[in-house]
């Protein structure tokens, strides 16, 4: 054991390089360049090391660097994670869940019904067509002329069987592969797509959607849906705090509290999917902090996305953390025709998205009236494609004490890497 203990402390620091560029949000965290070596002296956590850079110490995110100056980490392995992605998706649990969400599946058969007169003889694209829901409801509630399902998983064998025993074979054309990878005699009039992950971003199959946007959508086609929004609040969260925070403080009559910053590590860095905010746990009304038209928005734009917010509590309560959801639209084709909107937020249906926690590190008490304004970055993870860090910075401005006392916090989230 002494050996052991002692090899450890004597432990050499590990060479790594930055795999691209990094700026450090405060003075704990090292800056560094694509390329710059660094020398790792210990892995504090899974997301943040302690390391040096030309004889400065900071914490760097692990996710930004790798090893061995040649072989790229995500050489090794693929940074879309295709392989995983996909294999996910020929399995039937998360068709079954995409599924069996109504409040989706019926907001696309709403699009689709409400637009049908328009649709006639039209060319349709269905991205990302899972089971072929989507494709088969254009089939059976409007007459488009075609409809090509794209879809990469090996889900698109049964989906053929499916266009198939539903009769909807002569418009329907199920073709498997990766959208970027796909070839068609002509372009779409209308492209739709139910591409939207955990906070609107995660997973980023937005980007296939805009490369098939820009090489098969016709001059005018149409886009579902056509923009999109990521909403946020200050919220509440006291029975998740009890559940993993609060606990340590006295359980059997014991003071575990010790362990407190270990659980802050474990459950407050990543934000917490899946999560369901009561509309009472909502410190003030809710503000779009994030706009993107589908029509205009770019791949690029989607390495970094930011978003701005001024809150005004209508409650006095715990501040614990901040709860996110988005909302899609659907224009409308018909002249005067209404909008549709998939809204995941409290004050709709529940959706298999629910919404997403961020959790402050430590809760911080709000009256009625007090004001919260801040910032709000997406950065796209630049190895990891489908990963992104939300990174959220505010002040809380009392009405009561004096304005001193509005000091600047920021946390980052990796969603997941
Ligand atoms: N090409 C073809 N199919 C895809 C692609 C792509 N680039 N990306 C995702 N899919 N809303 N976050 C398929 C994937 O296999 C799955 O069946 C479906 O689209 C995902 C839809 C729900 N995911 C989401």
């Amino acid at each position: 054991m002494q050996t052991e203990k002692e090899d450890e402390d004597d432990a050499s620091p590990e060479e790594f390089f930055g795999l691209s560029d990094f700026t450090g949000s405060d003075s704990d965290q090292l800056s560094f360049s694509t390329g710059d070596r660094l020398l790792v002296h210990a892995r504090t956590s899974s997301e943040w090391w302690w390391a040096e850079l030309q004889g400065v110490f900071g914490y760097v995110p692990a996710s930004f660097l790798h090893q061995g100056a040649e072989e790229d980490d995500a050489s090794l392995e693929d940074p879309w994670q295709d392989e995983e992605y996909f294999g996910s998706y020929g399995t039937l649990r998360l068709h079954l869940e995409m599924l069996s969400d109504r409040s989706r599946t019926e907001a696309y058969r709403q699009v689709i019904l409400n637009n049908s007169s328009s649709l006639r003889d039209k060319v349709l694209m269905d991205l990302g067509c899972g089971t072929g829901i989507i494709s088969l409801f254009c089939a059976r509630l409007a007459q488009p002329s075609v409809v090509y399902a794209v879809e990469a998983s090996s889900m698109a064998d049964y989906t053929r069987q499916l266009v198939k025993q539903n009769g909807c074979e002569a418009v329907v054309t199920v073709l498997q592969g990766r959208a970027e990878e796909l070839d068609l005699p002509d372009k779409v009039d209308v492209l739709v797509s139910e591409w939207m992950g955990n906070c609107l971003l995660f997973e980023f199959m937005v980007e296939s959607v805009l490369l098939a946007r820009d090489r098969w959508l016709r001059e005018g086609g149409v886009m579902w849906p056509s923009s999109a929004a990521l909403t946020l609040v200050p919220c509440q969260a006291h029975s998740y705090y009890a559940e993993k925070m609060a606990f340590w403080e006295r359980p059997y009559g014991l003071d575990f509290t010790p362990l407190q910053p270990l659980a802050q590590q474990e459950f407050f860095t990543k934000p917490k999917f899946s999560h369901i905010i009561q509309p009472d746990d909502c410190l003030s009304a809710p503000c779009d902090v994030i706009s993107l038209d589908m029509y205009t928005l770019q791949v690029k734009d989607l390495e970094e996305i930011k978003g701005q917010f001024q809150f005004h509590m209508e409650k006095s309560g715990s501040f614990h953390g901040f709860t996110a959801w988005f909302t899609v639209h659907f224009e409308s084709l018909e002249t005067g025709g209404a909008t549709v909107e998939l809204n995941t937020g409290p004050n709709s249906e529940p959706t298999h998205w629910k919404q997403t926690l961020f959790m402050l590190d430590r809760p911080v008490s709000v009256r009625a009236g007090d004001s919260i304004s801040g910032t709000i970055l997406l950065s796209r993870n630049p190895v990891w494609r489908r990963h992104m860090t939300v990174t959220l910075q505010w002040s809380v401005n009392s009405s009561t004490e004096g304005t001193d006392n509005c000091q600047v916090e920021t946390k980052s989230f990796p969603m997941w890497r």
